[in-house]
């Protein structure tokens, strides 16, 4: 049945650490994957994970099924982490949440979501992006095409680009936004910026789908992260919102996070909800339910939140250490006197270099370091100590 099947291409982020495993260089580096790593290069599980899991075992948490829309304190939880505690469509009853598996897995249902209710329409998504929302649009059945948002020249946001595509788009598109800590580039959309953008879609009478991976790992602080959408909300769109608790709980492997639809009507809200029921019914019936846990433990007890809150501030305060170093050993080795300050300026996890591919090959090849062919390298993976060896493995790829 299957004898015409060919071999699939490997995944480009996650094939990198594949390479990186495989190298015996004790100088190696991997900055491909986005994930946390603490000062000694080594993953991490937080400290308020750790806790909530303690209570979870003491107070003798079973395993049964989760209802398909799944933990019902976990919902309330998420959706007051992205829209505030007392927001007002929420109290309104207009926003429809599903637990979902992760950001990717919430990001999927979206997009079946809108393959049966949305049909014909046209997904726009930065370029650069995440690569897998291409695969995800795409394995939906939902058409993809880009819009502007780097510009090289300036290593900075292309923004009248970026208006020129979204105002050219067909009204009624799909405009995905990644809420915050924009994955490759590591550059957002200033506050001013970004209520320009929603003028624009509002005018278009565009649907606004964001994306957030990063709540809390830009700035440190769980609301000022989500300042993009609660702009969105408040300003009474129409909108859908995948959440994931991967990078700021670093509960990579338990696939938790969320999708969000914000409705106009609390009606509307119950019908959408039930369909969104039904078609996670038919993907995975319900979801895991070990993450939702965590997440609820950890927002439902003040003192864990609280330290919940450093912790995030604390990973997001390393990386920004770390940025900072790598441009003093950037400076003391560069003969030419280049602007490195995009390196701090650019936020989140990851820092979008503008190296070239064969440039990336050099970084591999001669010095072991791994990160994806887009010029990407995840801060998260490096520490201060070895700052000083990637300025030089930079600096020669640079010049090369
Ligand atoms: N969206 C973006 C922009 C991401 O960078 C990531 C992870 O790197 C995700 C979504 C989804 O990750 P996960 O499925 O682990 O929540
Ligand atoms: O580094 C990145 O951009 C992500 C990381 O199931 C990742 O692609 C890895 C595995 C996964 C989801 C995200």
């Amino acid at each position: 049945a299957f004898e015409s099947i060919t071999q699939a291409p490997p995944d480009p982020i996650l094939g990198v650490s594949e390479a990186f495993k495989a190298d015996t260089s004790s100088d190696k580096l991997n900055l491909g994957v986005g994930a946390y790593r603490t000062e000694d290069i080594k993953p991490y599980v937080l400290d308020v994970v750790k806790k909530a899991e303690k209570l979870m075992l003491e107070n003798g948490e079973n395993k049964e099924y989760l209802p398909i829309e799944g933990l019902a304190d976990f919902n309330k939880a998420t959706v007051a982490l992205l829209l505030g505690s007392d927001n007002k469509a929420v109290k309104d009853g207009r926003v429809a949440t599903i637990q979902s598996l992760s950001g990717t897995g919430s990001l999927r249902l979206g997009a079946a979501f809108l393959a049966r209710f949305y049909p014909g329409r046209t997904v726009f998504l930065s370029n650069p992006t995440w690569g897998n929302h291409k695969n995800i649009f795409a394995d939906a059945g939902v058409e993809w095409k880009e819009y502007r948002y780097f510009n090289p020249a300036t290593i900075g946001l292309d923004f009248e680009g970026m208006m020129a595509d979204i105002e050219a788009a067909p009204n009624g598109s799909v405009i995905v936004l990644h809420g915050c800590a924009h994955n490759p580039t590591g550059i957002d959309p200033t506050p001013e910026q970004w209520s320009k953008i929603a003028d624009l879609i509002e005018k278009k009478n565009h649907l606004p789908f964001f994306d957030v991976a990063y709540q809390g790992f830009a700035s440190g602080s769980l609301d000022e992260d989500a300042a993009s959408v609660r702009l969105f909300v408040e300003r009474g769109f129409e909108l859908l919102v995948a959440q994931s608790y991967s990078k700021n709980l670093g509960l990579y492997a338990e696939r938790i996070g969320a999708l969000n639809a914000v409705l106009p009507t609390a009606d509307l809200a119950t019908k959408v909800k039930s369909q969104l029921k039904r078609l996670a019914r038919a993907l995975y019936s319900n979801p895991p339910v070990h993450g939702a846990r965590i997440v609820a433990y950890v927002v439902g007890n003040n003192d864990i939140f609280d330290e919940w809150k450093q912790e995030m501030a604390g990973m997001a305060g390393r990386i920004q250490a770390v940025r900072a170093t790598l441009v003093e050993e950037l400076k003391k080795r560069d003969t030419k006197g280049r602007d490195w300050s995009f390196i701090t300026s650019q936020i989140g996890m990851f820092s979008f270099t503008g190296l070239k591919p064969a440039q990336v090959e050099n970084m591999t090849k001669k010095w072991h370091v791994y990160m994806t062919k887009d010029g990407r390298i995840s801060l998260a993976g490096l520490n201060k100590a070895r700052a000083g060896y990637l300025a030089d493995a930079m600096i020669d790829s640079f010049d090369n």
